[in-house]
């Protein structure tokens, strides 16, 4: 396992429907250093896992603010 790869478990409010997960999913997926980004509608929340070296967590937060929802 690459010692750069992190796995977040991030809160996210505002997202209702299957459209807003795949708001997020793309927003957030398309980004450099983002291997995957899953919604769990149910728990309200977005599973990321990126490399450190090529992104951050405000970066994530700020494609998510994008779309129109609030990381909390
Ligand atoms: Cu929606």
């Amino acid at each position: 396992m690459d010692k750069n790869i992190e796995k977040y478990t991030i809160n996210v409010v505002g997202m209702s429907c299957g459209h807003c997960k795949n708001a997020v999913e793309q927003a957030v997926g398309s980004l450099p250093g983002v291997l995957s980004a899953e919604v769990n509608l149910a728990m309200k929340t977005l599973i990321v896992e990126i490399d450190i070296s090529k992104t951050t967590l405000i970066q994530i937060k700020e494609a998510v603010d994008e779309e129109g929802f609030t990381v909390v």
